[in-house]
């Protein structure tokens, strides 16, 4: 059986998408993208799934774009590629309704690195490294790391790291708040599952306005994001997630959300 270049498990509420070019550290071709974006348009209607995780196989993250098939006669112009398959894959990991969690679980690099900080929160292995490689190849920071790198590590982190190129160890990465948690390379999987398991016990509703809401920050004054959160607290509070909610706290039970 031919495995697939990206993989999608389900188990219970939590989807893993896995991204699977071990031998070339999961560098990014055209029909692999187009399976992810088929993948991550399939999760955001799936109400089963509630949580997911955003891995690689083997012992990379994501290499980025493949060196190789760029250099192919006929690949298509860059600016084309990035309208064309980047740029709706990160709208529509930014977009899914369910929190997403970056498992990296090696090196990171170019259009890689940027997948992992479209996502909600990441976790690292102790030997996973962030590199934004463009500037090597004599390319700009793309697939939102421009707009994502400087949110999640400020302006002066940000054009260090895509400006200089250097790798970013997952120490560093943890110091500087661009992952949350560091863990052994064999505990990651454990780890990133129980994390997502958490995720998919939380009211799906909730969840999703809540990342909305982060995930809007940046952009807002502070009036704006106070309505916001009023708006979103209104629906939250007429769902029957919100009184089972507040059942299972007079209860003394973990509360049972279904979505409603
Ligand atoms: O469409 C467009 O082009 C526009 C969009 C651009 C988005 C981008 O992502 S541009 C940036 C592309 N990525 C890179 O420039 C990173 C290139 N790779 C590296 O710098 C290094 O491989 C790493 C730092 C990621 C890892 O280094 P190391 O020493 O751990 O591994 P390695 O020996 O370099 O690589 C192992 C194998 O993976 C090797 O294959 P081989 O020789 O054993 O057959 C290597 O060629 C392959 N590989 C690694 N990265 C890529 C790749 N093959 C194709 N494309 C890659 N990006």
């Amino acid at each position: 059986m031919i495995e697939p270049d990206v993989r999608l498990d389900v188990e219970g509420w939590v989807a893993t998408v896995a991204l699977n070019r071990p031998a070339a550290l999961n560098a990014l071709t055209i029909p692999m993208k187009e399976r992810l974006l088929e993948v991550l348009r399939h999760l955001a209607g799936d109400r089963g799934v509630r949580a997911v995780v955003l891995t690689g196989a083997g012992r990379a993250f994501c290499a980025g774009q493949d060196l190789r098939e760029r250099l192919e006669p006929g690949a298509p112009p860059l600016g084309q590629e990035l309208r064309l398959r980047y740029n709706p894959i990160v709208e529509a990991l930014r977009a899914l309704p369910q929190p997403v969690l970056a498992a990296v679980n090696g090196v990171a690099a170019g259009a890689g690195a940027s997948l992992a900080f479209a996502c909600d929160l990441r976790i690292a292995s102790e030997t996973a490294s962030f590199v934004l490689a463009f500037g090597r190849i004599g390319l700009v920071p793309d697939s939102g790391a421009t707009w994502t790198l400087p949110r999640l590590v400020g302006a002066a982190r940000a054009a260090e790291i895509a400006l200089l190129n250097d790798p970013v160890s997952a120490a560093e990465a943890l110091r500087i708040g661009l992952v949350s948690r560091v863990v052994a390379p064999d505990a990651l999987a454990v780890e990133a599952a129980a994390i997502a398991a958490r995720l998919a016990e939380g009211a799906p509703a909730a969840m999703t306005m809540s990342k909305r809401l982060l995930g809007a920050a940046f952009d807002r004054d502070l009036e704006t994001a106070l309505e916001a959160e009023a708006e979103a607290q209104q629906a939250a509070g007429s769902s029957r997630d919100h009184a089972e909610g507040l059942a299972a706290f007079t209860e003394k039970r973990p509360p049972a959300f279904t979505g409603e």
